[in-house]
């Protein structure tokens, strides 16, 4: 019994130690954002009645009886002064599920209220759900927009044919949901965001239209929608406000991160690109902006990416993966853009608004050839020249 015991204080110790962990940002940024020294929320954050059975009869060698696979793209809300993250939690089976996790201070401290999200099934129950996009939205409600996976019957054969759709639900309190019927669309859908406010009186999604589960092929890019009740949400027209282009980070996929930031100068946009290489496919982010008066106008495209995996990063369940759905915007300032890492674990940079908008309006184009970056940094260079001779 004694030695029993044991076992679990030293495992509460070493959990807390892990959860009490301080964070610090790394040295050598590139002045845009700050990466941090440790991920903020791994598999091992997760709280230990999820994974242990502390009862000494049933489980007397204290086994994990349900693991925790990883802790990814999660989406956030500064909440009752708390810096708040409603994280894709995988499980060892590959059922991945929503769990709260909330933090003082948005970089460490990161703890998962006591159980994970119930969400209420749609019509169609979903085998899996994910990648949860947060949007306080005017008119009072915080939405939830979500994929929802469900295997596609039209090839019984194939155990890995699926189809992907945004399942919609509401909160008040981050607790108890309401499962609003699924988005309909013509196509699939991963990666739909609600933007916060009313546009023209409808609500607005940022949409990404796919051929099918993974190919986004005839799609175009990060698309948008009006659509008149959210209740019943349906896609009528859709159009691309963001394309892919050839030979660029975005030339296989892309789709919207979490929903835009409203700044004096215009909505700013974190997105993810994804192009293919012989290693399989590279999951970079980027930003754009587009204009106050019409989200749908892009005023601002730094070319290339904006946050990569680096290090450690770099590994994981899918290698080479950074993905956002979430980030939050202070009060003072302050943005804190949470992002994944290979589809493992969660991680955070910070930055500032004033950055962020600098980064977007005063980053080069992508001028989509050689010739032109080259003479993109030739221009750099001969402006750096003059500034040294004054
Ligand atoms: O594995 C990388 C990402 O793949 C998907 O993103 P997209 O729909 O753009 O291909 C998502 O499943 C995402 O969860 C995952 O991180």
């Amino acid at each position: 019994m004694g030695e029993f015991k044991n076992k679990i204080t030293a495992l509460r110790k070493h959990h807390e130690e892990l959860l009490n962990r301080k964070n610090e940002p790394l040295a050598w940024g590139n002045g845009i954002y700050e990466k941090y020294k440790n991920p903020i929320i791994t598999a091992d954050h997760t709280p230990l009645e999820w994974r242990y059975d502390f009862n000494e009869q049933d489980n007397p060698y204290l086994m994990q009886r349900i693991m925790m696979n990883a802790t990814l793209n999660a989406g956030a809300i500064k909440w009752q002064g708390k810096y708040v993250v409603v994280v894709r939690v995988e499980g060892a089976d590959r059922k991945s599920f929503f769990a709260v996790a909330e933090s003082p201070n948005g970089v460490d401290n990161f703890r998962f209220w006591p159980e994970p999200i119930t969400m209420p099934d749609d019509v169609i129950p979903a085998t899996n759900i994910y990648d949860m996009r947060l949007t306080a939205h005017e008119d009072g409600w915080i939405y939830g927009v979500f994929c929802a996976e469900r295997h596609d019957d039209t090839c019984p054969d194939d155990l890995s044919a699926a189809t992907a759709t945004a399942g919609i639900a509401r909160t008040r309190d981050l607790k108890i949901w309401d499962r609003l019927p699924d988005l309909k669309s013509k196509s699939q859908q991963r990666n739909v965001v609600l933007h916060p406010e009313f546009v023209g009186g409808k609500y607005a999604f940022y949409t990404r239209p796919q051929d099918g589960f993974i190919d986004a092929g005839s799609g175009g890019g990060i698309g948008w929608a009006l659509v008149d009740d959210i209740t019943h949400a349906e896609i009528v027209d859709e159009k691309i406000i963001n394309a892919r282009h050839y030979h660029t980070i975005m030339e296989v996929k892309n789709g919207e991160g979490p929903h835009p930031i409203k700044t004096p100068q215009g909505w700013l946009h974190l997105a993810h690109g994804v192009r293919g290489c012989a290693s399989g496919l590279r999951y970079v982010l980027y930003m754009y902006m587009t204009a106050l008066d019409d989200p749908t106008r892009v005023i601002a495209q730094p070319g290339g990416y904006f946050l990569v995996p680096e290090g450690d990063e770099y590994i994981g369940d899918v290698m080479n993966v950074a993905f956002s759905n979430g980030w939050i915007a202070d009060e003072d300032g302050r943005v804190f853009i949470y992002y994944a890492s290979s589809d493992t674990r969660l991680h955070v940079a910070t930055s500032t608004i004033d950055r962020l908008v600098d980064y977007c309006m005063n980053t080069p184009q992508d001028g989509m050839t050689t010739t032109a970056s080259v003479e993109t940094i030739k221009r750099l260079i001969e402006k750096n020249r003059s500034t040294n001779k004054e």
